[in-house]
C-alpha cells in the first residue's frame, strides 16, 4: 500500500506514524504531508527519513489511502480532491462525520458497512470512540434508552498549543494561551466552541455521533465535556439506562468478551482506569461498574482511553487495515 499521512507533523500525525510502524502496516511507499510551512522538513519512520510534501504533490503521487489529521478546514477542501483522484481518504476531523453520504466508522462496531465506493471515510471524535466501544455490546444485549456522559478530557485533544500552555504555566512563564483561562489546577467546562443551544461542539459530537455509529436513533444522549490538566487520555463518567435489566456479572462478561475493551475494576485493590494507565495503549479501559441504585435498569461506569491512540490514530489505522484485508482499496 502507498500511504499518505496528511498532518504528519501534528500531534495525531506523529502518533499515526508510530501506530503504522508498531502494527507493521504493509507500506510500500510513505508520503508525509503537511502545510506549506513544513514542506522539506524531515520526519523519520522505521529508521528512514522522509521529507514533508504539500497537499498538491500528495494528490499527484496518488497514494492508495490518505489518512488525514490536519483540521476540518483542510479536510473539507482537500479530501474531495483526493477522492476524485481515486484515493481513499480516512478523515480524522469533524468535517464529514455527520454527512449522511459518509460512513462514520469504529471498526469493531460497523466496519462491515464499508464498500469500495466509500472514498471519504470519517473517523469519529475521540471521546465518542471510547464511549461507543463500551456501549455497543451492552446496547446489543439490553437496548439503551438514555445515556448521560460527563468527560474529563486531556489537553492533548486540543493540540500542541495546549500542551505548551500547561508547560508554560508550570514553568511560570507567559506565553500563548490555548484556553481562555489557566488549565493548571483547573477544570474548564468548555471543550471546543460553544453552539447556539448553549452546548459545546464537543458535547454535540458526543450526542450525535454514537447514534450514527450504532445505526440507531432510538436512544438519547446528553453530554457535558470538561477539560482537565491531564495528558494521557480522556476519562468519562457514564450513566446508561437500558430497556431491559441486567446483572453486573453479565455486564462484566459482555465487556470482557469485547475485543478492544479491558475491564479494570476491583475496589478491594483500588483498581480502576486512569489516564496514566491508558496512555500509549490501544485499548479502552472500563471500571467502576456499578448499578445506579436511584432508578431501574441503569448502570454507572468509568471509561478511559488514550485519545490520540484509539481515539484517533489507532482507529484510523484499523480502518485502513480493514480496507486492505477486505480488498476495498
Ligand atoms: P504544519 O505542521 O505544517 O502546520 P496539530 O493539530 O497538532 O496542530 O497538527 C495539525 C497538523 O495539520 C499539522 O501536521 C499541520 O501541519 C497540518 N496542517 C495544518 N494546516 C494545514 C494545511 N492548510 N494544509 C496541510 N496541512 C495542514
Ligand atoms: C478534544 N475531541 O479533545 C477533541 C479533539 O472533533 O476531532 C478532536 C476534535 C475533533 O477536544
Amino acid at each position: 500500500m502507498k500511504i499518505a499521512v496528511v498532518g504528519a507533523t501534528g500531534m495525531v500525525g506523529e502518533v499515526m506514524l508510530k501506530v503504522l510502524e508498531e502494527r507493521n502496516f504493509p507500506i510500500t511507499e510513505l508520503l508525509v504531508v503537511a502545510s506549506e510551512r513544513s514542506v522539506g522538513k524531515e520526519l523519520s519512520f522505521k529508521g528512514k527519513t522522509y521529507k514533508v510534501i504539500g497537499l498538491q504533490d500528495a494528490v499527484a503521487a496518488k497514494p492508495d489511502i490518505a489518512i488525514f489529521s490536519a483540521g476540518g478546514g483542510t479536510s473539507l477542501e482537500w479530501a474531495p480532491k483526493f477522492a476524485e483522484a481515486g484515493i481513499t481518504v480516512i478523515d480524522n476531523s469533524s468535517a464529514w462525520r455527520m454527512d449522511p453520504t459518509k460512513k462514520l466508522v469504529v471498526p469493531e462496531i460497523n466496519a462491515n458497512e464499508l464498500t469500495k465506493e466509500d472514498k471519504i471515510i470519517a473517523n469519529p471524535n475521540c471521546s465518542t470512540i471510547q464511549l461507543v466501544m463500551a456501549l455497543a455490546p451492552l446496547h446489543k444485549q439490553y437496548k439503551m434508552k438514555r445515556v448521560i456522559v460527563s468527560t474529563y478530557q486531556s489537553i492533548s485533544g486540543t493540540g500542541v498549543k495546549a500542551v505548551k500552555q500547561l508547560e508554560n504555566e508550570l514553568a511560570g512563564v507567559e506565553g500563548e494561551m490555548a484556553y481562555p483561562y489557566p488549565i493548571n489546577q483547573n477544570a474548564l467546562p468548555h471543550c471546543d466552541a460553544f453552539e447556539e443551544n448553549g452546548y459545546t461542539k464537543e458535547e454535540m459530537k458526543l450526542a450525535r455521533e454514537p447514534q450514527k455509529i450504532l445505526g440507531d436513533k432510538s436512544f438519547a444522549i446528553s453530554a457535558t465535556a470538561v477539560r482537565i490538566p491531564t495528558s494521557g487520555g480522556h476519562s468519562e463518567s457514564v450513566n446508561v439506562q437500558f430497556e431491559s435489566d441486567f446483572t453486573l456479572a453479565d455486564v462484566r462478561r459482555i465487556l470482557n468478551e469485547t475485543p478492544g475493551v479491558v475491564i479494570q475494576d476491583n475496589p478491594d485493590t483500588n483498581t480502576y482506569p486512569m489516564p496514566i494507565y491508558a496512555h500509549d495503549k490501544d485499548d479502552v479501559f472500563v471500571g467502576r461498574i456499578r448499578r445506579d441504585e436511584s432508578q431501574p435498569n441503569t448502570i454507572n461506569m468509568w471509561i478511559v482511553a488514550d485519545n490520540l491512540r484509539k481515539g484517533a490514530a489507532t482507529n484510523a489505522v484499523q480502518i485502513a487495515e480493514y480496507l486492505l484485508e477486505n480488498k476495498l482499496v
